[in-house]
């Protein structure tokens, strides 16, 4: 028998050609909703599912009773009910490493953008309002030399701190669940708890995943710890951070400016006033999104489902528990 995928979103054409040598594929390239009709029905018979950014919710694994494995194409796995694949045997797989750089990337480009005013200052050229030398009104703050929190220590926050320490000679604060031996050896990380990295830092740069526990980890009180020429930073999920308490710490002067990939709801409302604001630099969560970073995770998601429904073990499994489950 031919096992079934359903594929979401865009996926290339040469990935969909590699999933169809060995499956029956169902794409559904525009799919806005898990809610979708045609997509319920075609879940009904799949075995595996892959794609980005559906709520995948216990109703939906109701509907899918042959379900034996998800490849998620993203390293987050914020919008799964891990607890309750694992529970039902399905395996949850997802993009790590392939990643890592680029979004180390973007973490810095917001880090230097927000710093050195760039977006603000692009628009003042764009207007043709750059019509004398820029005076100290339109300077920026240095980057080199400053000390980088880092909050959240895994592979992204590594490598963002890696840029900080070995291209700019910045001190590398760290605030982590375990220590990072090998961090602090290969550049000088030194471990904080999360009060003093917050009063010591230049740029505070957010990398956690999002889980119950990090939920509004960052709120008003952690605002009112940084220093009022801080720089906030988040290239992780926009729930990690009370919005609001953000918005705030902005409009009184708390913090300098903040770079955001991520919001709290996504895409962000017109509404919300941190587009509006000069001292925001607002990304449309492009952490990963470049053409080769998105073809190595789609290519990752392939393999992963590929190897998944051939009963061997996917090269990146978030829930190992489940992989017992259905061996056992
Ligand atoms: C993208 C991400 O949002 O991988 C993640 O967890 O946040 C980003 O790379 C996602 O991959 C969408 O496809």
């Amino acid at each position: 028998m031919t096992k079934r995928i359903v594929a979401y979103r865009r996926i290339k054409p040469h990935h969909l050609e590699a999933l169809r040598r060995d499956f029956h594929v169902d794409h559904f390239a525009e799919l806005d909703s898990a809610d979708d009709p045609a997509f319920r029905q075609a879940m009904a018979e799949a075995h595996g599912l892959i794609g980005a950014g559906i709520g995948v919710t216990p109703a939906l694994l109701d509907a899918s009773p042959q379900l034996e494995a998800i490849a998620t194409i993203s390293v987050g796995y914020d919008n799964y009910p891990v607890e309750e694949l694992t529970r039902r045997g399905i395996l949850l797989c997802n993009t790590p490493d392939v990643l890592t750089e680029t979004t180390a990337d973007t973490g810095f480009l917001l880090i230097m953008a927000a710093a050195r005013r760039a977006i603000e200052l692009a628009e003042l050229v764009k207007r043709g309002d750059w019509q004398a030398s820029i005076d100290e009104r339109h300077f920026g703050c240095d980057v080199h030399g400053k000390t980088l929190g880092m909050i959240g220590f895994g592979r992204i926050g590594a490598a963002v701190a890696r840029r900080g320490a070995l291209g700019f000679g910045m001190q590398v604060l760290y605030a982590n669940a375990s220590p990072k031996p090998a961090l602090e050896a290969e550049f000088g990380a030194q471990r904080r708890e999360l009060d003093e990295l917050l009063a010591e830092s230049d740029f505070v740069c957010v990398t956690v995943p999002l889980t119950a526990e990090t939920e509004h980890l960052i709120g008003a009180h952690e605002f009112s710890q940084m220093k009022p020429s801080a720089i906030f930073v988040n290239i992780a999920r926009g729930k990690v951070v009370d919005e609001s308490a953000l918005i705030a710490a902005l409009e009184k002067g708390q913090i300098r400016a903040a770079g955001l990939d991520v919001f709290e709801q996504e895409p962000l409302s017109p509404e919300s006033p941190l587009p509006h604001m000069t001292n925001v630099v607002a990304l449309p969560h492009i952490g990963s999104a470049t053409h080769e970073t998105r073809d190595a995770m789609a290519q990752r998601a392939v393999d992963n489902i590929t190897l998944a429904l051939k009963g061997e073990h996917p090269v990146s499994l978030v829930n190992e528990a489940a992989w017992a489950k259905r061996r056992g």
